[in-house]
């Protein structure tokens, strides 16, 4: 047990076994996703950290520690070692610079944090929170640098202002910061705030010429000199005097948690492809895929519906409609997440999992490769026998806030009973599907006398015959069932 024990703390970033899931040998026996009589996919989960005040990310420094960090609304971000355990010290602590309340539901605070992609050379991490300047609304984009006497610190005195926005209204403040592969940083800002984007003569989102209400794509690479960020050559309205050059993708009403697609783990289809969670109006919830240039729509539309009739029906609107919208009685805030890429839960692949902070329904989308429509399935807690392991759980707090990725593309969600950025009451949740599990090892197992509900470790030899220590390098935790 020491020697597995050993393994599972080895260095590797990419420890899926190769092809695992394009390998027939390892998935013949796979069970499917369990779904109740209704079409719900049964899920369980595993509690990773808890007592956290509004958990609003969960990010990692793709620098094959396997440390992640989570960061709390009020501005404070924890530094968790692999083994699941917080650092005393946090890696970032703002919270006298952040602005928010007590006040349930709250949209300003600490809103999200990236490291950058080559965090490991350049020691950065980009944050993205709400400030107070001169009585004055504003959301902040910053650069920190990681301090060089302690990698689980960042240096406080390092802050660089990217940029600054001025906020109209305390809600809708965005907050998503991303790295897409092409080296850039995606700032997701909201339309400003109010009801029905009521800015300037047709609102922010659909003005280019304002940061509110947009996709912002900006270049921060090599800025230790010049300007802090420069405008990546090919953003779509360079050559439009009527806009900002940092305009990526216009018509967003406040973009809640949006991600890349890492692509399938053999071909890479669909790699790439950014997948938002909107936060609608009065009537809808929509997901989009966000492209260049593109205009998804608000406040001419909200979901595939016309909420301002006039923006709507111009010929000139060109609008690219969401991939699924649902009505109010289903949720009233979309949370983004994640198109399931790991390794742990091969019957999830290709799944896009996402939430909604009010009604705390998990919902997933599946892409029909055939019509390239995506079919809704909602996603519950597995009963009976389904989550009847030692360490599983079947429930969760409703409030979803956020979604996580690890490094190894494990997906987590994270949620509150009180939504509010003072209360301790935030829990972050792995997601597993037990369903994943290769039946006739696990009866394998019970023949050796194993008991009831018990997690196996289970490895698997790599194709090309090495000797069982170095197969070890793939070693993977299944939850699996003894019948
Ligand atoms: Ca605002
Ligand atoms: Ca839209």
């Amino acid at each position: 047990m020491a020697k597995f024990c050993r393994y599972l703390s080895l260095e590797d970033t990419d420890y899926c076994f190769p092809h695992l899931l394009a390998n027939e040998n390892l998935n013949q026996n796979l069970g499917l996703v369990t779904a109740d009589s209704e079409g719900c996919l049964q899920l369980c989960l595993v509690e990773v950290a808890n007592g956290l005040r509004n958990p609003v990310a969960m990010v990692h420094a793709n620098d094959g520690t396997h440390r992640f960090f989570i960061a709390e609304q009020v501005g404070l971000v924890w530094a968790y070692l692999p083994d699941r355990s917080r650092l005393e010290k946090p890696f970032l602590n703002i919270s006298e610079a952040v602005l928010t309340s007590p006040w349930e539901g709250d949209e300003r605070g600490f809103l999200g944090i990236v490291f950058h992609p080559k965090f490991k050379f350049t020691g950065k991490v980009y944050v993205y929170y709400s400030v107070e300047v001169r009585y004055e609304e504003r959301i902040r984009i910053s650069e920190f640098r990681i301090s060089p006497r302690d990698m689980n610190t960042v240096d406080h005195g390092s802050e660089r202002i990217i940029l600054e926005i001025e906020e109209p209204a305390s809600n809708h403040n965005g907050g998503e910061l991303l790295f897409g592969d092409d080296g850039y940083l995606y700032i997701f800002t909201g339309d400003g705030g109010m009801a029905g984007d009521p800015f300037g003569t047709f609102g922010n989102a659909q003005n280019k010429s304002a940061l509110l209400g947009k996709v912002l794509r900006i270049d921060v690479n090599n800025n230790d000199r010049g300007p802090v960020y420069r405008i990546p050559p090919d953003n779509p309205f360079v050559d439009d005097p009527q806009a900002r050059p940092e305009v990526y993708a216009y018509g967003v009403r406040n973009m809640w948690r949006c991600s890349f697609d890492r692509g399938e783990p053999d071909t890479k289809e669909g790699k790439g492809r950014l997948f938002c969670g909107d936060v609608g109006q009065n009537k809808y919830e929509e997901i989009d895929i966000v492209e260049k240039g593109k205009n998804y729509g608000w406040r001419a539309r909200e979901g595939f519906s016309c909420y301002d009739k006039k923006l709507c029906v111009n010929s000139s609107l060109d609008d690219v409609l969401p991939i699924y919208a649902y009505p109010h009685k289903m949720g009233k805030s979309v949370t983004g997440g994640y198109v399931y890429r790991g390794c742990e839960s091969p019957n999830l692949n290709g799944l896009y999992i996402f939430g909604d902070f009010m009604s705390g329904r998990l919902m997933s989308l599946k892409e029909d490769h055939a019509t390239g429509e995506w079919q809704y399935s909602e996603i519950c807690m597995g009963t009976g026998q389904t989550c009847m392991f030692p360490g599983l759980i079947n429930n969760y707090y409703q409030y979803i806030i956020s979604f996580a990725e690890d490094e190894a593309g494990e997906l987590y969600f994270m949620s509150t009973g009180v939504p509010s950025a003072t209360a301790p009451h935030g829990v972050v949740y792995k997601v597993v599907d037990t369903s994943s599990v290769c039946l006739d090892r696990a009866e394998r197992q019970q023949n050796k006398g194993c008991q009831k509900s018990t997690f196996f470790v289970v490895y698997f030899k790599r194709e090309n015959g090495l000797d069982e220590e170095s197969s070890c390098h793939r070693i993977f935790w299944i939850p699996c069932t003894c019948i």
